[in-house]
């Protein structure tokens, strides 16, 4: 079935009007929805063939020209990335394909500079998840066990060819790394998301391996970002600056903010505790401060607009009225720590979040949201006046690149709450990336979601539309499952923040 086929009063009926703001009922047993699971598993299947007969063993698709791109290191990104979707959709072929492509992958040669940050995200996390579902809830699927073991031993394979980047003075690594002298590209900081994002899966290695030299020297370098120094690092509790030195661990800046850059540090403070509540009581406790500061100090609601919630940045005694796609995690990461700490008052403020990133894709001709946004009354750009009046923002860039957060946040809505209307938002953006971003081969970033068509088509397919848009378009749609988001505090899986999913310790 193709989604394109469905009327749009068809897709849009049973939406609810009003904005459901109670926590409801819970979500277990709730039936699944097959035929909008199914039209998700199609949309997989498309970009799937297209990215096999154009791109594969690429890192990824050129989805206007059918050719390919090498951005990650050329070890096949877009393959990695999708595993642990192809898995918890139950798509033997695709798994298989993935499986019998990772023993191939040689982590030792590239051509490129490796990120650390994107390398562990994507490649480490797709394989360390892949392996968990595969010996877990998901060991049907496949019957050579040796390709199964096969994720474990590449997984240690590629953290030790990478592990050389945490080699200072302080253990704050280098991000940006030349794998075969072993070098860096000189850089005397490091961002806090780049830092703040490779605990999860450093440390998950180390508990499947048993040897705990990558849980080491991940958490040394989250160290200085739980104790942060100087103080003017942490302007707010909780709420730290945007780069780290790496010489000797100290905040450079108090530059806070829970935008790209930032973000992905705050999701895995609340993560790591839902990983292992003994061993990263810490964590859980910044992650309360920091959202307990972002309550108090970074909300904000347009003028226009009262009823829109949105985080400000800060820097300095100064606020920035604006915000990003990127960013729109939050609402999620205060669901997720307020279901699994009891704190209805992080679930409403999640809420508040999620409405507010809805708003950016129901203003829009599209039904998708702009990548970045402001609602500063005194930057107002001429020609976006009626526009700003009435959405209570304007667009700063109109790009959508096939980024998740948006839809990420509605599933944690919907999963944590059990109202509908999440699950409605979920379907209407999928739809509408559908509608604008398809293409024969597969889909591609626009350039304009303001505008008919969204505006032109860019000739990119980020691998993320596979680990993260169709996983979380497809989980809110199917049957409950382990591996599926839990109200309360006996979740057994854990997403990176790729949304490849973690089992949780065991300790
Ligand atoms: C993904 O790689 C991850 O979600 C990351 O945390 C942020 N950027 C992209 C998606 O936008």
């Amino acid at each position: 079935m193709r989604v394109k086929s469905l009327s749009a009063a068809a897709l849009l009926a049973g939406s609810a009007a009003a904005f459901p703001y109670q926590n409801e009922a819970v979500l277990s047993g709730k039936p699944a929805n097959q035929e909008k699971a199914a039209a998700v598993k199609e949309a997989f299947q498309h970009a799937w063939d297209g990215y096999i007969k154009y791109a594969f063993p690429h890192d990824e698709l050129h989805p206007v020209t059918n050719g390919y791109g090498d951005s990650r290191n050329g070890w096949g990104a877009s393959a990695v990335d999708a595993l642990s979707t192809a898995i918890v959709m139950g798509n033997q072929e695709a798994v298989q394909t993935i499986l019998e492509h990772v023993a191939t992958i040689d982590y030792t040669r590239t051509d490129s500079q490796v990120s650390l940050f994107e390398t562990t995200i994507r490649y480490l996390a797709g394989m360390l998840s892949g392996y968990d579902l595969l010996k877990g809830p998901a060991s049907n699927l496949v019957s050579d066990e040796s390709l199964v073991d096969n994720l474990l031993n590449q997984s240690k394979n590629l953290a030790d060819v990478l592990k050389f980047a945490f080699d200072t003075p302080s253990g704050v690594p280098y991000n940006n790394l030349n794998i075969s002298s072993q070098g860096n590209d000189g850089a005397t900081t490091n961002g806090l998301a780049v830092t703040g994002t490779l605990v999860m899966e450093w440390t998950r290695l180390s508990d499947l391996t048993g040897d705990p030299e990558y849980a080491t020297i991940s958490q040394k370098a989250q160290s200085y970002l739980l104790d942060p120094q100087p103080s003017s690092g942490e302007p707010f509790p909780g709420l730290v600056g945007s780069n780290i030195r790496i010489s000797d661990g100290q905040f450079t800046n108090g530059y806070v903010s829970w935008n790209g850059g930032d973000d992905s540090f705050y999701e895995y403070l609340i993560k790591m505790y839902v990983y292992d509540p003994k061993r990263f009581e810490s964590y859980k406790d910044r992650w309360v401060l920091a959202a307990e500061s972002t309550i108090k100090h970074l909300q904000s609601h347009p003028e226009p607009r009262p009823d829109l919630t949105f985080l400000t940045s800060y820097n300095d005694g100064n606020y920035d009225l604006s915000s990003q796609h990127l960013t729109c995690f939050d609402g999620g990461s205060f669901i997720l720590g307020g279901t699994v700490l009891g704190r209805q008052d992080f679930i409403d403020f999640g809420l508040e979040l999620v409405n507010g990133c809805e708003a950016t894709y129901n203003s829009t001709l599209t039904g998708i949201g702009p990548d970045s946004w402001g609602w500063d009354p005194s930057r107002v750009p001429s020609d976006q006046k009626e526009f700003y009046k009435k959405a209570g923002f304007y667009i700063n860039s109109g790009y959508y690149v096939l980024r998740p957060e948006v839809i990420e946040s509605f599933y944690y809505a919907h999963q944590v709450t059990g109202n509908e209307i999440y699950r409605d938002w979920v379907w209407n953006a999928f739809v509408a990336i559908n509608a604008t971003c398809r293409t024969d081969s597969g889909f591609a970033a626009v350039t304009n979601v303001n505008a008919k068509y969204g505006g032109s088509k860019d000739n990119n397919q980020e691998s993320f539309l596979f680990a993260e848009v169709l996983k979380y378009s497809y989980l809110t749609h199917a049957e409950d499952n382990e591996w599926q988001v839990h109200a309360g505090d006996k979740n057994t899986f854990v997403f990176n923040t790729e949304a490849h999913p973690f089992a949780v310790a065991h300790t």
